[in-house]
């Protein structure tokens, strides 16, 4: 068959077409920055620079890139089965993954629901807090909770639990019967923190006035990062999130762990709930769980939320959510090639190793010019910078792009520098990586 097509239009290089995520387009097609190639801790430029990604990707590639294993994988799966669904059929890698998955959650977790990626993971899992109350004959528990500054990604349902203003501007009322806590950035109290910073722990009793506002019989479910990472690295301060699950206990609100970034080994254990010790309800997850390499998110549940679904007749579908692609036969032949690397590697707990040594290297930039604040847990680190008046976020967007020139990739979010290198890392580069951002910050302005 003959599809016509406009071969008369130039494609190389015309940057127009592509619409970006989350970028000042006009701004990037008039000077960009193209990525060509990758290898551990280095991406290539299309000048054939090479750059040390201090971000995993975009907090993905945990393992570092393109890991022979993983590529293995994805080549063999596709010779052997490209697609087969998962609604009412199944392929054997959907269960082997699943299995594998639960064997490396915290204790309770025994089923995983595959989606495609963080946000598809965070609307599942916000959907299933409102079934499980629901099913438990709760129906008026509908609320849901999230917090200032949070990121659930960017379908309706985490979009409106979100706390990023500039996220949810564009977007009207959003969903009904949301709400959220406060943030617990606190600069005054707890600039300079080493890991979690010791003022704060009772902005957890916001979820308490919540509940008096709202009634808490009318509050489904409580979605919090346990670290905000895409905000600008807020770490919880001490005693914070264990008070926060204390308290959804109390009102059977269901706890929901968003750790789209904290899970495979961002901070030195499996997940960010075994780091803090602290048993959510369900976790979200994606990102880590392929290295980046393909999409997929899972969402963890605990029996007792999967099997009060369980009910009804045999023959009913239990619950009225899935994707084309949940459960897809490449994503989880690299899933299951990524947790083999992972634990061939110990990369699970490796930042554990390294914490000390990464928190050391961060807070040498204590004093460099602008710098407010500095903090760290696991391997996440992240430098705030002083506004430039009336041009918030120009700083760090300014150093971004001198690091990115310097040879570092890092991430610039409103004022903040964020820093999360893949878990391979070596002390060695910490001081690479850690040297070039003294030196960019130092000659900014
Ligand atoms: N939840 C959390 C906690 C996230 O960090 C999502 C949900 C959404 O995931 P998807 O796969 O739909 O993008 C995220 C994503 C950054 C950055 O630089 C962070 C994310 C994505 C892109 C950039 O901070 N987080």
């Amino acid at each position: 068959m003959n599809v016509p097509f406009s071969s008369n239009r130039p494609t190389t290089n015309d940057l127009e077409a592509f619409w970006m995520p989350f970028t000042s387009n006009r701004q990037f097609k008039k000077a960009p920055r193209f990525f060509v190639a990758a290898d551990r801790m280095h991406y290539v430029t299309d000048d054939g620079r090479r750059v040390m990604d201090g971000t995993s990707g975009l907090w993905c590639v945990n393992a570092g890139h393109r890991r022979p294993k993983i590529a293995e994988a994805i080549r063999r799966q596709l010779d052997e089965l490209d697609f087969a669904g998962t609604f009412q059929m199944g392929h054997p890698k959907a269960f082997e993954c699943a299995s594998k998955l639960v064997n490396i959650a915290p204790a309770g977790f025994d089923h995983v629901f595959f989606t495609n990626s963080g946000s598809e993971s965070v609307d599942t899992a916000l959907k299933i807090a409102l079934a499980y109350h629901r099913a438990k004959g709760n129906a008026a528990k509908v609320r849901l909770i999230g917090r200032e500054r949070g990121y659930h990604g960017v379908n309706l349902g985490g979009t409106s639990v979100g706390g990023i203003g500039a996220n949810r501007k564009m977007f009207g009322a959003l969903v009904a019967g949301v709400d959220h806590l406060r943030h617990t950035h606190d600069l005054a109290r707890n600039a300079f923190s080493r890991g979690e910073p010791e003022h704060g722990t009772e902005l957890a009793d916001d979820l308490e006035r919540l509940a008096v506002l709202h009634d808490p019989s009318s509050i489904a479910a409580v979605i919090v990062e346990p670290v905000a990472c895409s905000t600008g690295v807020l770490v919880p301060p001490k005693g914070y999130l264990k008070r926060l699950a204390a308290i959804c206990a109390k009102h059977d609100i269901l706890l929901i762990f968003d750790e789209v970034i904290t899970a495979f080994g961002r901070l030195g254990a499996p997940f960010a709930a075994h780091y803090f010790s602290i048993s959510p309800d369900i976790i979200t997850t994606a990102k880590g769980i392929t290295n980046g390499a393909v999409p997929m998110g899972a969402v963890f549940v605990k029996r007792h939320i999967h099997d009060a679904l369980m009910t009804g007749p045999e023959k009913a579908i239990e619950l009225a959510q899935g994707c084309t692609y949940s459960g897809h036969p490449v994503a989880c032949a690299t899933c299951i090639a990524t947790l083999d690397t992972y634990r061939e590697e110990g990369l699970l707990t490796r930042a554990a190793e390294l914490a000390p040594y990464w928190e050391e290297a961060v807070h040498s930039l204590q004093g460099l010019p602008h710098v407010i604040d500095i903090r760290n847990i696991g391997l996440i680190g992240a430098i705030e910078f002083e506004p430039t008046p009336g041009e918030p976020g120009k700083r760090a967007y300014e150093r971004y792009l001198e690091a990115f020139k310097s040879g570092l990739l890092v991430r610039a979010t409103g004022d903040i520098i964020a820093l999360a290198p893949p878990l391979i890392i070596e002390k060695s580069e910490i001081d690479e990586l850690i040297g070039v951002m003294t030196k960019v910050l130092k000659s900014a302005n």
